[in-house]
């Protein structure tokens, strides 16, 4: 199997410091964060970014000021914006920080319920406007797929040329409104992907690391983090981000995957964009 790729999501724009103290809203406490995170093994840094009060932004200035803060300590790291945000924003707000050229970014491929009367909102129109920027401006999309009607789409970008081949597929799992952690659905998204897609599992909450595991062992890629969820173990919360990577490293390492560097990382996923 290829070395395993470690995506950290640091920050997120739902959970708060309330859920759990150590997660990072300003520039200072996102840079360390990511750090951290890179520290213990994380190639790339999913980012989303707050204002100092937790208030999630997508704001060009302050991602521009996480980017470099992040990129002053941690000097190769992929560093993957989210265009996503957070639910509600508008698709002018959501997609600032491909100004920025990043090597890759989020692209959410479909609409899903997050809870109460909140929806995040993805139009077939959103995702293509949102791929055809990623694409004119050489920023690898990761396909964020919450259930598995948005493989379909991610197909049907590719029919119309919106995004082509190599895929990377994010497999978001256990949020409320998409598909479950388990097993079954895990193999069931697996064994949608088109050949020659590289993934990514992530585990919301109590999945984490058996979403981690699952993709360990059938060649995929892994991501943590507090945006995903905030426990290294049932009841205690996580001391930082770099506590959670360094538990899906051991966990990768001790079923047999070799954790890829960010450069190796760059050639699985065909990066092209770095300078
Ligand atoms: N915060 C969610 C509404 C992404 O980063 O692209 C969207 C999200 C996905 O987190
Ligand atoms: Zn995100």
């Amino acid at each position: 199997m290829e070395k395993l790729i470690l995506t950290a999501a640091i920050c997120g724009a739902e959970v708060t410091k309330h859920h759990n103290p150590n997660v990072p809203y300003t520039v200072e406490e996102i840079a360390n964060e990511a750090k951290r995170a890179y520290d213990a093994g994380a190639s790339i840094i999913h980012l989303h970014v707050r204002e100092d009060d937790g208030t999630p932004t997508q704001s060009y200035e302050r991602f521009k000021a996480c980017m470099e803060a992040i990129r002053s300590t941690c000097h190769d790291v992929i560093i993957q914006p989210s265009t996503g945000g957070a639910a509600g924003m508008t698709n002018a707000e959501r997609l600032q920080p491909l100004k920025l050229m990043p090597e890759m970014a989020t692209l959410d491929c479909g609409t899903l319920n997050f809870g109460g009367d909140t929806i995040f909102v993805n139009t077939e129109n959103t995702i293509k406007e949102f791929a055809k920027q990623m694409n004119d401006n050489n920023v690898k999309p990761e396909l964020e797929v919450f259930d598995r009607s948005m493989i379909n789409t991610a197909l049907y970008l590719v029919k119309k040329q919106f995004i082509s081949a190599p895929l990377h597929f994010n497999l978001v799992m256990g949020v409320r409104g998409g598909i479950g952690g388990s097993l079954d659905e895990f193999n069931f998204l697996v064994n949608s992907l088109p050949s020659g897609s590289t993934f990514t599992g992530s585990g919301v909450g109590k999945t984490q690391f058996h979403v981690a595991a699952m993709s360990a062992i059938t060649g995929g890629h892994i991501r943590v983090g507090f945006e995903d969820n905030i426990y290294i173990r049932p009841n205690e919360l996580a001391s930082s981000n770099g506590q959670l990577v360094e538990k899906a490293v051991l966990l990768a390492t001790n079923l047999g995957r070799t954790i890829a560097s960010p450069s190796e990382a760059r050639e699985i996923l065909k990066l092209k964009g770095y300078k």
